[in-house]
């Protein structure tokens, strides 16, 4: 069972996370890491926080020589701003006057945090439920992105719509009618949208969404959007319906869900099958090629809480950041006056970072599922366990309905 931990506050010195349960012998380095760490960066409408951080790895432990060695691999990626921290985020008592932070932000953590954690400051609740916590969790993420490609399997992200300006691409509609060439592979399509300042496949189309983050941004108002995260290479028979929790579509919906400001997610065409018949919806079952194959792929590639073999899709529609420069109203704690909610540094878009951060999370849901079915404790046991699964797949079926 693979597991990870972050810890770490925004403006403190520095995130780390454990990462528990791959097996030996994975080629892996830190420039790896670090690439991924630095598309989470990128994207129109990130505030001045990314100016100044240029995230990468330390490897504590856990990888020689290239390879993983089976035990827990720690990674710590400084946060350079904390420079300009140091009193604020001070672990002694300090005799500086450090100002206390007495109105909460809608929509952000600030409120429930101090409510629930008996805060008397605000930026003790601010601190952890940053998504600058999403650094530690893409460097772990990676670790499993660069197990699944050893089997073939790749995840990808784009972005679909910003502030309700869509990009809609081709490639959307052709995933959900199982219409894509057969060596397509999901990081071609992150690579694609890596190349849009917003993440979006169509370059027609980022103008326009730059433009309304400009407005946004002129308002001192924020945005939201929604996104795509795909993985390909996913062999059938990945989770299970024996068990609530150990059901594939579950698992991937709490990761993607657990990223800050995730207010929805569906797996394949979710919300809209609910307004189709049946016959318009349900992947037909046939034989090309001599094998089973869907003439269609609405599941988004997982039936039964199973994987079908086919693309997983997910969508994930993030809120609007709930910093905004023109706030709206609050209460002052201190007083308990009505009064602006606080300003604070902020992203007035993250879309494009929450896709890369939304893939990562996707790698890693299918990992522990691999690992769960095929895991062995070196890469080569873990390849074997695989290979003669694949080997009598296809006799399974024929042999047993004989
Ligand atoms: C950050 C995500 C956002 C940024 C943060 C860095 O976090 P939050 O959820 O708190 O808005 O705004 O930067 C700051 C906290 C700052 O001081 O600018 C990230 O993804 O690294």
């Amino acid at each position: 069972m693979i597991r990870y931990l972050t810890a770490g506050e925004s403006h403190g010195k520095a995130l780390t996370t454990i990462v528990d349960g791959f097996p030996s012998n994975l080629e892996i380095g830190k420039k790896y890491i670090d690439f991924h760490l630095k598309r989470r960066q990128a994207g129109y409408g990130r505030g001045g926080r990314m100016k100044i951080e240029s995230d990468h790895t330390y490897v504590l432990s856990g990888i020689r020589l290239g390879k993983t060695l089976g035990s827990p691999i720690t990674l710590v990626i400084k946060n350079k701003d904390w420079e300009n921290w140091i009193d604020k985020m001070s672990i002694e008592k300090t005799h500086s006057q450090i100002e206390k932070i007495t109105i909460p932000r809608p929509g952000h953590a600030d409120l429930v945090g101090v409510t629930k954690y008996n805060f008397d400051d605000i930026r003790n609740s601010i601190e952890r439920s940053s998504a600058r916590e999403t650094a530690a969790r893409v460097a772990a993420c990676t670790v499993a992105r660069k197990f699944l490609e050893e089997f073939g399997i790749s995840v990808g992200s784009y972005v679909e719509s910003i502030g309700g300006v869509y990009s809609l691409s081709e490639i959307t509609k052709n995933l959900f009618e199982n219409k894509i060439r057969k060596d397509f592979n999901a990081w071609d399509i992150s690579k694609k949208a890596d190349k849009s300042q917003v993440r979006v496949l169509e370059k027609a189309d980022e103008e326009k969404i730059i433009r309304k983050i400009k407005t946004a941004k002129k308002k001192g108002d924020t945005l939201g959007g929604t996104f795509i995260t795909i993985a390909t290479g996913v062999p059938i028979g990945l989770g299970s319906f024996m068990q609530y929790d150990k059901r594939l579509d579950a698992e991937i919906s709490q990761s993607i869900m657990s990223i800050q400001a995730v207010k929805g997610v569906e797996i394949g065409l979710g919300f809209a099958s609910a307004n189709v018949y049946g016959s318009k919806f349900h992947d037909e079952i046939i034989i090309k090629n001599k094998q089973l194959t869907r003439r269609s792929n609405r599941a988004g590639g997982i039936e039964g809480g199973i994987s079908t073999g086919l693309p997983i899709i997910v969508r994930g529609a993030m809120k609007p950041i709930s910093t905004l420069m023109t706030p709206i109203k609050s209460v002052n704690l201190k007083t308990m006056r009505p009064v602006d909610a606080r300003r604070e540094r902020s992203d007035f878009v993250a879309v494009p970072a929450c896709a890369v951060i939304a893939e990562s999370m996707l790698a890693w849901s299918l990992a522990k599922h691999f690992l769960l079915k095929f895991g062995g404790d070196s890469i080569e046991e873990t390849k074997d366990n695989y290979d003669t699964y694949l080997k009598k797949l296809d006799k399974r079926i024929t042999d047993n309905f004989k």
